[in-house]
């Protein structure tokens, strides 16, 4: 299989599951301008979205969108789904409300200027951190073992580190707990991001 990312787009989220799940996968880069892949390949040949995360299963069929490609990882390597009557309900909430809402609200924070819009966003962002965080008493989302969710919402806290978005102090540590672990810092070496 392979992920087709970009560094430090959402697609690192994708990324990090893969290599917690000890998947064995190949990874090529998109060039998000010019929608080249890191071989000179057109990436609409890949997904006509364009966009990353794009994962080619071994079957040779593409899956795109982070829910859905977080979800498959999660139905192939079950550890990192939630074990519960409701755990795949909950994991797709959680993915559900990182897509469509957090994962929107940083969109001002890409394009230079805009400074108004993007003191609205952190605030926004700010409540929607909240809404997450506070309360949470365990080292991840869904208890003490890491789910494709919270590889989600890392590449969030990271977008809000860079961006300086406040965080409650359960996700600063949730960050933190994320940092250390060994296949999140393969991953960032690999997209050049340490
Ligand atoms: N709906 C998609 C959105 C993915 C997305 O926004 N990807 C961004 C990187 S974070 C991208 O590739 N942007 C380039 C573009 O849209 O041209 C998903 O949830 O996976």
């Amino acid at each position: 299989m392979k992920l087709y990312y970009s560094p430090f787009a959402c697609s690192l989220a994708d990324h990090i599951a893969l290599e917690e799940a000890g998947a064995s996968f190949e990874r090529e880069e998109v060039d998000l301008e010019t929608k080249r892949t890191a071989s000179g390949r057109d990436f609409f040949a890949v997904t006509a979205k364009g966009y990353v995360p794009a994962l080619v299963l071994d079957s040779g069929e593409t899956v795109t969108e982070n829910i859905a490609v977080l979800d498959w990882i999660a139905s192939q390597y079950p550890p990192l789904g939630v074990p519960e009557l409701l755990g795949r309900t909950r994991i797709l909430e959680m993915l559900s409300y990182i897509s469509t809402e957090i994962h929107p609200s940083f969109k001002p924070m890409w394009h230079p200027g805009r400074d108004a819009e993007k003191s609205k966003a952190r605030v926004t962002l700010a409540g929607q951190f909240e809404l997450i965080g506070d309360g949470l008493k365990t080292h991840y989302l869904f208890g003490d073992r890491l789910s494709v969710a919270d590889c989600y919402l890392y590449v969030m806290l990271l977008w809000a580190a860079r961006f300086e978005v406040p965080l409650p102090a359960s996700l600063a540590a949730l960050r933190n707990r994320m940092d250390a672990r060994p296949a999140v810092r393969i991953a960032m070496r690999d997209e050049g991001l340490v």
